[in-house]
């Protein structure tokens, strides 16, 4: 299995970074980097330290990063929306966007200081070495002060999203209420470069598609401003709140390293959990809310990302112990049918078992779900789940997601980082040494040999 893993990471490598799938995703996309990078370490830490940094040299002047890094080898009609859409070096120029590379404008959940602080972990000594923290810390902290200054839309501390794509979870029912009120781009305006790889029953509708493609432009159009421009789509999400308070508990821990202050960070990973509790949790529906900016309120849809708060460690006891009856409850079902957590609720309104982020399970979310599940002492649990996203990722080929009743592949399969989470969980364990035993060393041996 690690050996598996390890290809489809050394595979998808490019040089600089590792696209999530060749044919679906050639270029850099930002959340999944955070999660290669953590995968990668096990293989080579100047590889996952390369990765990051690639990223982070994307960054905007305002503190963003993007969405995606586009390679300029690759044809534009490969993936759509292209940098010619975008057109981050010309109109984003305005806001800083980076002179020597083509950018998309939006971003991706928070996930790279934790990123980093694994990383730098797997071998500090090479990090110190080549300055890896030192280097990658400004950019750090001018991402999140970027989405404390910029994207507190609800004035409660919480960063909002602007498009559907911001929180990785494209087409989760949670955005059809909001995203009612987007007109679309007309269908002839845009050519889909994803329905030559995907199957059509899987991915978004053309009307969501329009609509993505109508706000996304918005926002182009008026320079990725946030502040002073109307913005249809503004939702407060969980898991993206939660992503970045685990990355600010990140960032103490990398200043503690640094020999800065690690205060603020505390404090502000502090302050983002009071405020998820205080603004998104639902006692009723026993898991987080997304809330509609736009209208104040919350959006019923039960989604995982209302779960990715267990993975904090400074949640209350009773709401960890709240989710965790949800996660294994009827809505969710862990601990049934394949074993992993859904997307979405699998007795709500849109369940699809097919189709994107409305039912299929995915693994990166599983990894984070298994972390919060043993942080909170739920050891059993964590043991199911985690022998559940090895089980189902190995079966599936390292596909993009699966059919959370069959454990089916759907999507892209040989994903990275898919791939990457099995190799963190299979290093954990221990049982890449259980493993045959010339496969990890064969795997070293093929990453020195692709040059480190
Ligand atoms: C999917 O999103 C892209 C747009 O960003 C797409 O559908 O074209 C999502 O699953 C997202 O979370 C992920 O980062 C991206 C690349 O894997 O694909």
């Amino acid at each position: 299995m690690r050996r598996r893993a390890a290809e489809v990471l050394l595979g998808n490598w490019t040089g600089a970074s590792t696209v999530p799938s060749p044919a679906l995703y050639p270029h850099q996309w930002s959340w999944d980097s955070a999660f290669i990078a953590i995968g990668l370490r096990h293989l080579s830490p100047e590889r996952a330290q390369r990765e990051l940094e690639t990223l982070l040299a994307a960054q905007w002047d305002d503190g963003r990063v993007p969405h995606i890094v586009f390679n300029p080898a690759v044809p534009l009609g490969a993936y759509f929306p292209s940098p010619d859409f975008w057109r981050s070096s010309t109109a984003g120029r305005a806001a800083g966007a980076p002179a020597a590379t083509e950018t998309s404008g939006i971003v991706q959940p928070p996930v790279h200081a934790l990123a980093a602080w694994l990383v730098h972990r797997s071998d500090p000594d090479l990090s110190r070495r080549r300055g890896f923290l030192e280097r990658a810390w400004p950019a750090l902290v001018a991402w999140h002060d970027y989405l404390r200054r910029c994207r507190d839309f609800g004035g409660d501390g919480l960063a909002a999203v602007l498009h559907p794509w911001e929180p990785g979870m494209d087409n989760s029912p949670c955005w059809d209420e909001p995203l009612d009120r987007v007109e679309p781009a007309p269908a002839g305006s845009f050519r889909r470069a994803d329905l030559g790889h995907g199957d059509r029953a899987d991915r978004p509708t053309d009307l969501d598609y329009g609509r993505y493609v109508a706000l996304a432009a918005h926002y182009r159009d008026h320079g990725y401003r946030d502040a002073g421009t109307e913005h249809a789509f503004v939702v407060e999400d969980p898991g993206f709140n939660a992503l970045l308070a685990l990355s600010e508990n990140a960032l103490a821990a990398i200043a503690g390293e640094l020999g800065r202050d690690a205060a603020p960070h505390r404090s502000r990973a502090r302050r983002l959990t009071a405020a998820l509790v205080e603004r998104l949790w639902d006692e009723e529906a026993g898991l987080f809310l997304c809330r509609d900016v736009r209208t104040g309120t919350l959006v019923r849809d039960r989604s995982v990302t209302g779960l990715l708060p267990l993975a904090l460690p400074s949640l209350p006891g009773p709401v960890a112990q709240a989710l965790v009856r949800t996660m294994t409850g009827p809505h969710f079902g862990l601990g049934t049918a394949c074993g992993l957590v859904p997307s979405c609720d699998l007795r709500g309104r849109a369940f699809d078992a097919s189709r994107y982020w409305r039912g299929p399970a995915w693994f990166n979310v599983n990894w984070l779900l298994e972390r919060g599940l043993r942080q909170h002492g739920e050891t059993g649990l964590a043991d199911a789940l985690e022998q559940a996203v090895l089980a189902s990722a190995g079966g599936s080929g390292f596909a993009e997601y699966v059919d959370p009743h069959t454990g089916q592949a759907r999507g892209a399969t040989g994903f990275s980082w898919t791939a990457a989470v099995v190799l963190d969980l299979l290093a954990r364990t221990g049982r890449a040494a259980e493993a045959q035993a010339g496969t990890a060393a064969g795997a070293a041996a093929a990453v020195a040999k692709a040059g480190g």
